[in-house]
Parts: C-alpha cells; sequence; structure tokens
C-alpha cells in the first residue's frame, strides 16, 4: 500500500457521481416507459432478456422459502435471527413520539408523525445479493410502522432468489417477493403492475441501471440516497496491531474495486507494518481479484506528525466507516465530526457492525456523512405539523397576519381572518 507522509493534502474519499452513459439512460427511460405501459408482460419479457430465465411467476411462493430453508443450515438461520434481534433493538431506539403542546391563550400545535403506508426493497442480484442488507433494510421500516413492505430482486437462471435472502425476508415476516431486476423493476414499484401494486418509497442498493432508475422515479415516490462504493478509514496509533488493522482494510476493499481503504496514523512503524501485512493477507484472500486492485487505486496509508492532524484528516474525508484503533479510542470520540458509523477499539471490527451489533450498515458514502445520516427509521416516517387556534389567540394575533399578508400583496388572505372578525 502507498504510504504518504500526511502534510495537509491527501486524496479525498469522494468520487464523481457515476450518471451513466447518454445510452445508460436512454435505456432507461424506454425501460420505464415499457413497464408503465406493458406492466406484467415487460417483466416476465425482461426477466428473458437480462436474467436468461423464462419465469411462470413474478411471486416467490411459499414452496421456494421452503426449499430456502432446507438449503441453508439451521445454525444459519439462528444467527439471522440473532442479528435480526439486535438490529431491531437498536432502531427501536430511534422512534420518534407524535407530540402536542399548548399556549395559555388556547393554541394548540403539534407533530404527527405517520409511518409510510408501502416500501419497497430493491435486493441486488448475483454476490451482492447480501442477508444482512434485507434486515438492514427491512427493520427501520418496520419498526417506522410501515405495514406494506414488499421485496424485489432478479431471479437467477433457476429462477429464484439466494436462500439467505429469502431466510431473512421470512424471518422478518416479508412474505411479498418479487423476481425481477434492474430499472424495470424500480419502475415496477414505482408504478405498479397488475401484479406488483405501487409503493410509496424505494431502498436498497444497486447497479447503474438501478440508481439512474432510482433517480428518474424520484419525485413520483420517495428514494433512499444514490449510494458510492464503500469506504473505511482506519484512525490507530503505535497500540494497534498491524495485522488486525489490515484484516480490517481488506475487509471493504473486498466489496468492490472501488471501494477506499484508508490507514491514517501517528506511527510510521505501523503504516509499514501494516503495508506488508496487507499484501501477505491479499495472497489468501477468494476475492483478491476485487481487493488488489481496490487496495492498490484507492488504498492509503497517511503518516501524520501527531494525532490532532490524524484526527483533522479524518473529519475532512468523513468517511462511510472509521475505526478508531488507538489506546483510548473513547477520549477521541468528541473530536471526530464527520463520520456515518464510529467503531471503537479492536473488538470493534467493521463486520461487527455489517452483519451484527445493530446500527445500519446503509451509510452515507462518498463524503457526504458531512450532512447525512445512515439509514434509520425516521427515513420511513413523515410528520404532519397540526395548528388549532382558540378564540382568543385568534382575536390576539388577527390584526398582525392581516398585516403581514398585505405586506405579500396578499389581500385575499388578510380578508380570510378579518372575516373573522365581524
Ligand atoms: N460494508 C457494507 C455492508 C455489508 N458488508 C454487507 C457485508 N455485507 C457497506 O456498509
Ligand atoms: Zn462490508
Amino acid at each position: 500500500m502507498r504510504i504518504k507522509r500526511l502534510s495537509g493534502n491527501f486524496a479525498s474519499l469522494k468520487r464523481s457521481i457515476d450518471s451513466g452513459t447518454e445510452a445508460q439512460r436512454e435505456a432507461v427511460k424506454n425501460i420505464i416507459g415499457d413497464v408503465k405501459k406493458k406492466g406484467d408482460a415487460s417483466l416476465f419479457a425482461y426477466a428473458e432478456k437480462f436474467d436468461s430465465v423464462s419465469l411462470s411467476s413474478l411471486r416467490v411462493s411459499e414452496k421456494e422459502v421452503e426449499a430456502a430453508y432446507q438449503e441453508l443450515d439451521q445454525d444459519l438461520v439462528e444467527i439471522i435471527r440473532e442479528a435480526a434481534e439486535n438490529i431491531r433493538f437498536f432502531h427501536e431506539k430511534q422512534k420518534r413520539e407524535s407530540w402536542i403542546t399548548y399556549k395559555e391563550d388556547g393554541t394548540m400545535l403539534g407533530q404527527k408523525i405517520t409511518p409510510l403506508d408501502a416500501v419497497g426493497v430493491y435486493v441486488p442480484g448475483g454476490t451482492a445479493a447480501y442477508p444482512s442488507s434485507v434486515l438492514m433494510n427491512v427493520i427501520p421500516a418496520q419498526t417506522a410502522g410501515v405495514k406494506r413492505i414488499v421485496l424485489i430482486s432478479p431471479p437467477n437462471r433457476e429462477g429464484t432468489l439466494p436462500a439467505g435472502v429469502l431466510v431473512a425476508a421470512k424471518e422478518l415476516g416479508i412474505g411479498e417477493i418479487y423476481k425481477s431486476g434492474g430499472a424495470q423493476a424500480v419502475a415496477a414499484l414505482a408504478y405498479g403492475t397488475e401484479t406488483i401494486r405501487p409503493v410509496d418509497k424505494i431502498v436498497g442498493p444497486g447497479n447503474i441501471y438501478v440508481a439512474l432508475a432510482k433517480r428518474e422515479v424520484f419525485g413520483d415516490v420517495d428514494i433512499d440516497m444514490i449510494a458510492g462504493p464503500s469506504e473505511i478509514v482506519v484512525l490507530a496509533d503505535h497500540t494497534a496491531k498491524a495485522n488486525e488493522v489490515a484484516a480490517d482494510l481488506l475487509s471493504q476493499a473486498e466489496h468492490d474495486v472501488l471501494a477506499s481503504s484508508v490507514l491514517v496514523t501517528d506511527s510510521m512503524e505501523l503504516a509499514e507494518s501494516v503495508s506488508a501485512e496487507v499484501t501477505r493477507q491479499l495472497e489468501t484472500l477468494p476475492r483478491k481479484e476485487i481487493a488488489g486492485p481496490s487496495i492498490e487505486q484507492f488504498g492509503f496509508i497517511y503518516v501524520a506528525e501527531s494525532m490532532d492532524e490524524a484526527i483533522n484528516a479524518v473529519n475532512e474525508l468523513a468517511p462511510e466507516h472509521l475505526e478508531v484503533l488507538t489506546e483510548y479510542p473513547m477520549e477521541l470520540l468528541n473530536n471526530i465530526r464527520h463520520a456515518g458509523a464510529i467503531f471503537l477499539g479492536r473488538y470493534s471490527s467493521e463486520p461487527v457492525g455489517d452483519y451484527f451489533a445493530g446500527p445500519n450498515h446503509v451509510l452515507p458514502t462518498n463524503g457526504t456523512a458531512r450532512f447525512s445520516s445512515p439509514l434509520n427509521v425516521d427515513d420511513f416516517v413523515k410528520k404532519s405539523s397540526i395548528i388549532s387556534y382558540s378564540e382568543k389567540a385568534f382575536q390576539n394575533s388577527a390584526h398582525k397576519i392581516a398585516a403581514f399578508a398585505r405586506l405579500e400583496g396578499l389581500e385575499a388572505h388578510a380578508r380570510a381572518i378579518e372575516e373573522r372578525l365581524k
């Protein structure tokens, strides 16, 4: 891995957002138009074209779910259950109550919280069909009180979905699961077909076609975010273990050739041993074809003059994941301002959070941790304001409201108030 002195300048984690080629954007628009027009028939046709499978039904059957349980070890089912419990425990803490407040003059003001009616979770295909992402997207929606949650994912060559995904869904009580991928799946969720009723919000990661389609339907429905490649920054001092730091960097690198893994440290000795360890551990990694190029292109080790300088760099980077592997990690927490998830100490390696601890693993990427938050319960509710004035409160303020309206040249507004004073 490249070792550099951190002299104020470092490679930003920001990548330009992939807005696709002209041809891709065109294709996505056509697909969406097609699904709007032809509904189910287009979904069957696209499954043949893009997933090379002729489906007999768009909906996953009970039988397929049973087969998934047969395929998965009981131990793994238990692990998924326990992870789900931990994730639910954490998200329960995020729940907010509606509130009402009264003033002495009889004014009543409030905020009513209402869950969304229907949410669609997109689960990507291939090796990125993560059961953990099913848990992370569905549980906050359930905790928010969303009644209808549907899953949609591209079918494999056998015309079904991965066992882990089906089991995770079933464990959460999700029964409405569809087989469709790419832009056509997003269009079906947004506009509905004969089989699939439309939803109000679409969440979940996906390839460029999914991302472009989500952007295209945004406004007609809500979307979560357009996530960039995954990132980790490890902030470490001389007490960190090089083999552990290297393993953590590689765990992020194996996600994507575009993933970014960065170590910031005040110890040149640690920097050198981590670099050597990364090379050594990479050798035996099954996904070294992905992790290798990722480390080569987007892997950096920065050596700072001091921990203060190192922390400044971390805040500038605003990483998706930050691991703090220093002697007293808790003491640095106050100074860390920008990071999607902060993992403190050597027993809080990133995969602890990816799968199991409870906080969401859908996190702001691409430096957006400066202004956005992990996926959470608030993403699945909306708020309505409540206003109720008493006669006394109205009389007290009527002339001020009418005057304000006339300042804006809106006479009808002023009269709406004054009609009530007669
Ligand atoms: N590190 C990924 C989440 C994930 N890891 C899923 C394993 N499975 C992005 O936060
Ligand atoms: Zn991960």
